[in-house]
């Protein structure tokens, strides 16, 4: 049975998983055979998105351009697991709106601005409580928690293999794999 392509699209707050939870989702998709690609900061704010930072305008064409990309990776028929803050529902529904019904997955990545805190792994919310990183989401700048999420996932709850297999289920359910 072949793969259907879809977009994956994981929001959360800095240390919230998403990248995480992404990346353990593609291996296990991986050793199924299907064919993926995984969006994140780390592979689109040095390339296609270099120069952007993080004020309002530049988070939304940052998720603007990966939105669009993703839709591109849609078509040629890929599982795309998109991992970005995308801290907006106008930004998030902006993207599923422009792709076709159903081939959208929003995934709540909901852990807690706590746990994300007490993680620190970056210490970006040392800086960011010190002032010293204006417009950082949770702490100077909003997130706005989806409404009606395909999936939501408490990495301060779930383990990361609890998180891949929720993922696994909702897309055996859906037929996507
Ligand atoms: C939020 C910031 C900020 C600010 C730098 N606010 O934990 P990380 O480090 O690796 O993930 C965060 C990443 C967010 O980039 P995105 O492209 O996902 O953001 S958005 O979707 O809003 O465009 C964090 C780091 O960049 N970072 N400054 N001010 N996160």
């Amino acid at each position: 049975k072949q793969q259907q392509a879809v977009v994956l699209w994981f929001t959360g707050l800095s240390g919230a998983g998403k990248s995480t939870v992404a990346g353990a989702l593609e291996q296990a998709l991986l050793q199924r055979g299907a064919h993926t690609y995984l969006l994140d900061g780390d592979n689109v704010r040095h390339g296609l998105c270099a120069g952007l930072g993080f004020s309002e305008a530049d988070r939304n064409e940052n998720l603007r351009r990966v939105g669009a990309v993703a839709g591109l990776m849609l078509d040629a028929g890929l599982i795309v697991l998109s991992a970005f803050v995308s801290p907006l529902r106008s930004q998030r529904d902006a993207i599923r709106a422009s792709l076709p019904e159903g081939r959208f997955i929003e995934v709540h990545v909901a852990t807690s601005l706590d746990v994300c805190e007490q993680r620190d792994v970056k210490g970006l919310y040392q800086k960011a409580r010190r002032g010293e990183i204006a417009n950082f989401t949770g702490i100077s700048d909003p997130y706005e928690a989806p409404l009606q999420p395909e999936i939501s996932l408490d990495t301060g709850v779930l383990s990361l293999d609890d998180s891949v297999q929720q993922l696994l289920k909702l897309l055996e359910q859906r037929g996507i794999i």
